[in-house]
């Protein structure tokens, strides 16, 4: 008896004294001290923001425990969207390489940083590599994906077409082979409007920035090909893309997808039948637009890649007439489902307006062609309309495109490039402006409209955009504040998360990804970007928080803030590698 309650005292107060111990573990500097988790180059903008109520000062201190810099903290011009203002610790003008935390008396240490050249190039390649994990139709095997092993998933080779989807040459039930792809998101379905977009990023930082990315190494299958490895991951899908493709119409059909989502299994568990649904304008307009793009850059390794680039062009000229000719087929799963089974209820994509398509498609049409017949066929290039981009809004991709391009299209007959450009400015102007004042000194804190489904999509989105600016204008000032919205993906934010799997301190361990959540690896896949902060609460997961920036958390069940996507990694990777390629330019 006595015995009993001696070992049961004992485990409660040793239960007690190791969780008392853990707490005194969590440095509340390390809470309350936001800053990029992965570190700073020695020339670029260095800043942390302190959540105190206080001014106080702070110090650099070298692992050593040396101070390296000491400083004063400075009030947020304006509070965060709880209503407090925040502290900010500014130490740009320190550029030592080295290893340091930034010390606050009264409040602690931040999680250890890196001051050193290159800082993010292991972050930004695993933005990157992260698309070899998403690839349906391949087995991984150690030697690319080391413990994240797996069988193959979703051949995909035995596709059914859908009711809603059948053609003259295709009705019903006709098995078609729509293999490869890289799988959406958490999900296992391919979405051809969501890997337009996806696609197209990727594409463009090698468009953008061939020489750096010739030096990116990725240890995927294809490695040592005589291709760019961003090329080879990109070509998994590229090729996916081309079976999407009607060849008797030349229609997209709009997705690939199981009937429902699969349970929580991994890829090789998941062999529920799989259906090409409906064609849609939308995805044919991505679709020829995406493959405008690829048609161009691959002319550039004939031998690698023989006919690819005019077969590239050959599809996407047969969407654009399918498109010419069906200008407004919205996909309305909703209606869809009253005249068709089995019902689909996987990610609608559905979009009411194709004019940005249209857009999209005819820039990249006209800069692969130079023939401005696909501008002067719409009549709506430029608009002055300039949304940030993403899955449904297109048209700043097509500006992107004719500007990167603008030399050699300067002989044509399109003469509004310069308004074009004019546009493209005052919008990346209208983002950085006032950037300074809010409670993180970032781009995307600047609106609480920002913080929607996928919102770290909208911040790499930015940053996208400023880097464009800066390729149009050599202005410094972009890329100083592309960078803010990299630190706010690394943890410069309000909860303090490094949003990537697998990078800096306090990342997301449970994100809503079927094989992270399946494959009974403590560590999720890396190099994956969560969706980020939305008060929506879409998934009914509580969220600690509902202020805007804060409404967020750590767990597999709450896919409107934790499930990673494609066209969310694809910003990410571009801003990171971008920032990377441009890194001697960054100055404070
Ligand atoms: O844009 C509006 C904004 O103007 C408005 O103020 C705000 C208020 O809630 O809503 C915004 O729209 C949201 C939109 O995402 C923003 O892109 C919608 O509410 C929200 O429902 C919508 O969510 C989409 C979600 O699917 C549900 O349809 C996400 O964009 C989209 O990324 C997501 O995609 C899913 C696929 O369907 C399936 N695969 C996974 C993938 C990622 O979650
Ligand atoms: O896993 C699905 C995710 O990819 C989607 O973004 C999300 C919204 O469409 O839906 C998820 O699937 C859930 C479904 O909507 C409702 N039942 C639970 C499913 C898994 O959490």
């Amino acid at each position: 008896m006595f015995k009993k309650a001696f070992i049961l005292f004992s485990l409660i107060f040793s239960l007690l004294y190791i969780s008392a111990r853990a707490r005194d573990l969590i440095d509340s500097g390390e809470l309350k001290i936001r800053l990029n988790q992965v570190g700073f180059y020695p020339a670029a903008p260095k800043i942390a923001i302190v959540l105190t109520d206080k001014g106080n000062t702070f110090s650099l201190q070298t692992v050593n425990k040396k101070t390296a810099f000491n400083g004063v903290l400075k009030r947020s011009a304006q509070p965060d969207f709880a209503g407090n203002y925040t502290w900010i610790a500014n130490f740009s003008v320190y550029n030592k390489p080295g290893t340091y935390t930034l010390n606050i008396p009264g409040i602690g240490n931040s999680y250890p940083f890196i001051i050193s050249s290159s800082v993010h190039s292991k972050v930004a390649d695993a933005s990157i590599k992260a698309y070899y994990f998403m690839r349906a139709s391949i087995p991984l095997t150690e030697k690319y994906a080391g413990k994240w092993q797996r069988a193959e998933g979703h051949p995909d080779d035995k596709v059914l077409i859908h009711g809603s989807a059948e053609s003259a040459g295709r009705p019903e039930s006709t098995v078609i082979s729509s293999p490869g792809g890289w799988y959406d998101a958490g999900d296992y379905n391919k979405y051809i409007v969501n890997s337009g977009i996806s696609t197209y990023t990727l594409l463009s930082l090698y468009e953008d920035f061939p020489d750096y990315v010739k030096t990116v190494k990725l240890n995927i299958p294809e490695s040592g090909n005589q291709l760019p490895d961003l090329l080879n991951e990109t070509l998994w899908n590229l090729r996916w893309m081309i079976t999407m493709q009607d060849p008797g119409d030349g229609g997209v059909y709009h997705k690939l997808t199981n009937a429902e989502f699969d349970k929580m299994v991994m890829p090789d568990a998941a062999t529920a039948p799989r259906y090409v649904v409906q064609k849609s304008t939308a995805a044919t307009l991505d679709f020829a637009a995406v493959m405008a793009q690829a048609s161009r850059i691959f002319k550039q390794f004939p031998r690698q890649l023989p006919g690819l680039a005019d077969s590239c062009l050959g599809a996407s000229t047969k969407a654009w007439e399918w498109a010419q000719k069906n200008p407004n087929v919205l996909y309305n799963q909703t209606a869809m489902n009253q005249k068709f089974n089995p019902k689909v209820i996987t990610g609608e994509y559905g979009d009411g307006n194709v004019n940005d398509e249209f857009i999209w498609a005819a820039s990249e049409l006209f800069v692969t062609t130079k023939n401005d017949k696909y501008i002067t066929a719409i009549n709506i290039i430029p608009d002055d309309n300039m949304p940030l981009p993403s899955w449904s809004n297109v048209r700043l991709l097509g500006y992107y495109s004719i500007l990167r391009n603008r030399e050699i299209l300067a002989n044509t007959t399109f003469k509004d490039i310069p308004k074009l450009k004019q546009n493209l400015l005052a919008f990346a102007d209208d983002l950085v402006k006032d950037a300074d004042d809010n409670a993180y000194q970032t781009v995307i804190q600047k609106k609480k409209a920002n913080f929607i489904w996928g919102s770290n999509a909208v911040a790499a989105n930015e940053g996208m955009a400023l880097i464009q600016a800066y390729q149009l204008s050599h202005d410094k000032k972009y890329l100083k504040y592309a960078l803010s919205n990299l630190d706010y993906i690394l943890g410069r934010n309000g909860t303090g998360y490094s949003y990537v799997t697998g990078y800096g301190d306090k990342t997301p361990m449970h994100p809503h990804h079927r094989p992270s959540v399946a494959d009974n690896i403590v560590d999720p896949i890396p190099g994956l970007l969560v969706g980020g902060p939305n008060p929506g609460m879409q998934d009914h997961v509580r969220v600690p928080s509902t202020v805007p920036d804060e409404a967020y958390i750590d767990d597999d069940k709450a896919y409107a803030v934790n499930e990673i996507a494609i066209n969310w990694n694809a910003p990410f990777a571009y801003l990171a590698n971008a920032l990377e390629a441009l890194q001697n330019k960054t100055t404070n």
